[in-house]
């Protein structure tokens, strides 16, 4: 049986790809809900509807084994609902983010940057002024960075006047540790660091997912380790071709099954 990941585009494709390097033998089912981003600005209750759905989709036609909510905005507002939903494991992106970011942080600064949604849902505040409460969190919401992603638009000179006004918080306050809070952000990595300088470290919570993904297959006992590759399926609610050429563009994966 397959692990279902899914996000309402592009952006958990940075997730897929953390869990296949770490294992390679499991078949993967990715939804990207294209036609529907962005989910940030959208209220938890639709956010929560369109996750159930999608849930809904991959057990009935997919039988997956697992779920992960490889989108930082479904995963502050709609886990406790999926994990209702779903009987089996499902792993969302808060817990692992806010983990990440505190165990690569030495100084006292650190930051988080999201969605409005997910900035908004104080997921990550609550869960970090639990981890480590002496250090000092700045948040910012940085609404029109998916949509660059989307259109396959990672380096242009629009994103980083966008991202020269919203990361401001985060410079001012001399972050030192930042969480790329957002499962699109990876892809633009390399305009923020350029915006936020050098002194600040980015940490994306890709990897500790993935640990994380692991670890619950294997308690679960329906990990599927073998020699052979698995198979990764591809399904996104909007344009095939699109989400064809911006894999490729974005991480040089060449699906060969999308619907
Ligand atoms: N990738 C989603 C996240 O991690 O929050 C972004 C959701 C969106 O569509 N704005």
């Amino acid at each position: 049986r397959p692990v279902g990941i899914f996000d309402s585009g592009f952006g958990g494709l940075t997730v897929l790809k953390a869990i296949v390097d770490l294992m390679p033998y499991e078949d993967i089912v990715y939804f990207g809900d294209s036609a529907r981003y962005p989910y940030g600005p959208k209220s938890k209750g639709e956010v929560t509807s369109f996750s159930l759905q999608i849930v809904k989709y991959l057990k009935d036609l997919y039988d997956v084994k697992m779920v992960v909510v490889a989108c930082n905005t479904a995963s502050a507002f709609a886990l406790a609902e999926l994990e209702r939903a779903f009987d089996g494991p499902i792993v969302g992106m808060i817990e692992p983010g806010a983990r990440s970011l505190v165990s690569s942080a030495d100084g006292d600064s650190i930051g988080v940057i999201g969605t409005l949604g997910t900035i908004s849902s104080g997921a990550y505040q609550e869960r970090i002024a639990q981890l480590a409460p002496q250090k000092h969190l700045t948040c910012a919401a940085t609404p029109g960075f998916v949509e660059f992603v989307e259109r396959g638009e990672v380096n242009s000179e629009q994103l980083v006047v966008l991202a020269e006004r919203l990361l401001r918080p985060i410079i001012d306050r001399k972050v030192e540790s930042l969480l790329l809070g957002c499962t699109h952000y990876p892809f633009i990595a390399r305009v923020i660091s350029q915006v936020v300088g050098e002194e600040t470290i980015l940490v994306s919570s890709s990897e500790e997912t993935a640990f994380q993904v692991r670890r619950d297959l294997i308690d679960g006992g329906i990990d599927e380790k073998d020699d052979s590759f698995g198979l990764i399926r591809c399904i996104t609610s909007g344009d095939a071709q699109d989400f064809r050429r911006i894999g490729k563009l974005l991480l040089d994966i060449d699906f060969e099954d999308i619907i």
